[in-house]
């Protein structure tokens, strides 16, 4: 086993993984910015080295600094948090060729799940279902006019190096195409370098669900139950519970074998997660791959009572998982807490915390890096916490939410928390009956 972790990452993430290191004996190093010179990843971990400046590039996202804090802390593990590196290839491999671990998957994993025009490829030949379409790239204008009237409107179009909605386009009609196709290879160009676009059908009103699976170093692949994450807004999850309120006994095992087909086509090796898009009739698409742990890891945890860190960390020493899949056995709901203002667009709202109270009690989990004068830094992510509820049924997980969220008490900055609120008391949350549009008509009092 390892003797001692660095974590490349900050807030709750990097508090999360010291926290299941600790229990497992390991020794834990933070790495931090100036700007997180106060932060509780910092005073929690065995050892903290300072790796740069406030701007991500310049600390989080700076490898030849993370190294040489990992080579003078002799940490001979490295765990990546989400965001950040957690799906960068090339550190992935710096990692292991300076013979310490990265506690993810390899970088040939990561690069087969990063293009996807190649992942689809991968998928298709594996058997498992994607979003009708053409396949590979968009050679010219041309090509995408001709695809689109074989495909039949509406269209959507992709950057294959993109995911999570940059660079994507939604046409409805063959006179918006032209202009689609131009806008979408510039932003796709601008953002990864690289514009290469492909088309699918557009699969309306979706749901978005994935599946946690696991893989080990000796082939064994299993699932873990499903995630509903269709409470998103503007690609920003929101909201995400297990088991799915959509989901079936017979759709689960059916997204069950797809999903470790997926990660079985890889030989994936760590946990990870298969995104796919639901329609209505229960058909499911494979819409892409996370090869990192995520935010809402926290809700599949609950349901199966498994530490997916632990997992994780297990993995990456070598040890053999049982292979056996799991469904929900409990509910759980996630409620994001962001230093937002959801009167306001959800604009950013950094600065001082200057009251808290968590919530507490029975079936109630909090992740979260904050305290009471805590001061919210301008350059990161605006997620300061989690709110986790589990209970036998939804039902009693949405009112065990409702009342933590009406005990959470956070001053100074404005928060997620009414909109949370109103949420867990909309009569459509309620039903089960929503998708990814749901928040787009969504009216906060
Ligand atoms: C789609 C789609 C409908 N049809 N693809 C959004 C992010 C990126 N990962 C893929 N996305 C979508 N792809 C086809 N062919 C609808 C979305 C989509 C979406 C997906 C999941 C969760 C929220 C979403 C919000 C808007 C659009």
């Amino acid at each position: 086993m390892f003797k001692k972790i660095l974590i490349a990452n900050r807030g709750e993430i990097a508090l999360r993984v010291i926290r299941t290191a600790r229990e497992m004996g390991i020794k834990t190093v933070a790495v931090y910015s100036t700007a997180d010179r106060d932060s509780l990843h910092v005073k929690f971990a065995d050892e903290a080295v300072c790796i740069g400046g406030p701007k991500s590039a310049d600390s989080y996202l700076n490898v030849p600094h993370i190294m040489a804090a990992a080579e003078i802390t002799n940490a001979d593990a490295i765990h990546p948090g989400y965001g950040f590196l957690a799906e960068n290839a090339k550190f992935s491999g710096i990692c292991n060729d300076h013979g310490i671990k990265f506690i993810g998957p390899t970088p040939e994993m990561i690069n087969a799940m990063g293009d996807k025009i190649t992942a689809k490829e991968t998928m298709i030949k594996a058997g498992v279902p994607v979003v009708p379409g053409g396949e590979g790239l968009l050679q010219s204008f041309d090509h995408a006019l001709g695809l689109a009237r074989e495909i039949g409107y509406p269209i959507m179009m992709k950057a294959t190096a993109g995911g999570g909605g940059k660079g994507m386009r939604l046409v409805w009609e063959e006179s918006e195409l032209e202009k689609a196709y131009n806008s979408a290879k510039t932003e796709a160009a601008a953002a990864f370098k690289n514009d290469g676009l492909y088309m699918e059908k557009f699969v309306e009103e979706p749901r978005h669900i994935e599946i946690q699976v696991a893989g080990d170093q000796y082939g064994t692949v299993c699932h873990l139950g499903e995630r509903d994450c269709s409470i998103q807004r503007r690609h920003q999850k929101l909201v995400e519970e297990s088991p799915s309120p959509f989901m079936t006994e017979e759709l689960r095992y059916r997204m069950g074998e797809a999903a470790k087909k997926a990660a079985g086509a890889i030989n994936y090796e760590s946990v990870g997660t298969i995104e796919f898009l639901v329609d209505k009739h229960r058909n499911f698409y494979f819409m892409e791959m996370n090869t990192r742990i995520q935010v809402e890891h926290c809700v599949t945890e609950e349901v199966i009572n498994y530490d997916l860190i632990k997992e994780q960390i297990l993995i990456a020493a070598g040890q053999k998982i049982s292979g056996k899949d799991y469904a929900p056995q409990m509910h759980a709901i996630e409620c994001r807490i962001n230093a937002e203002d959801p009167y306001n667009d959800f604009r950013p709202s950094p600065g001082k915390i200057t009251v808290l109270h968590q919530p507490g009690g029975h079936g109630v989990r909090v992740d979260s890096h904050v305290y009471a004068g805590y001061v919210i830094p301008p350059y990161y992510d605006s997620m300061i916490g989690k709110l986790i509820t589990v209970a036998q049924t939804r039902q009693e997980a949405i009112d065990t939410m409702y009342r933590a969220l009406s005990e959470y008490v956070i001053e100074g900055v404005k928060t997620t928390i009414p909109f949370h609120l109103q949420l867990m008391k909309d009569e459509r949350f309620i039903s089960g009956d929503f998708n990814t549009k749901f928040l787009e008509s969504f009216v906060l009092k």
